[in-house]
């Protein structure tokens, strides 16, 4: 019974250790993306650092209709990180704050249209 919950205890830790931060940045990244992918595609980060992400979108990505549920580009860096910024507008930046607590290789992509695009990077945590 102790380990069940301590198991639990653990999983519940590591499913709400939250990456997305308030706490003031320590670098400011950005990044465009378009069809032909990010730019940069390579982004080497420092264990510990708060950084603002500016995702600028240059192009319409998968289409221009707002009244569609998916339009535009995505920053998507996948787990542990697992943080989503989706529906950038052409033209339009957004901005998301990570506190990079994992060290390693990180991919970032937009779940949109990588299928289709060269929508792919990197994040390189030391
Ligand atoms: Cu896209």
């Amino acid at each position: 019974m102790k380990k069940v919950l301590l198991l639990l205890a653990s999983l519940f830790l590591v499913f709400t250790a939250c990456t997305k931060t308030d706490k003031p940045a320590d670098k400011v990244v950005e990044i465009k993306v378009s069809k032909n992918g990010y730019e940069p595609d390579v982004i080497h980060l420092k264990k510990g650092q708060v950084v603002l992400f500016k995702i600028t979108a240059l192009d319409e990505g998968i289409g221009d209709d707002y009244t569609e549920k998916y339009y535009g580009h995505c920053f998507y860096i996948l787990p542990p990180y697992d943080v989503m910024v989706e529906n950038i507008k052409k033209g339009e930046t957004k901005e998301v704050k990570v506190k990079m607590i994992y060290p390693g290789k990180f991919l970032f992509t937009c779940p949109y249209c990588s299928g289709i695009f060269p929508t792919k990077g990197k994040i390189i945590v030391q």
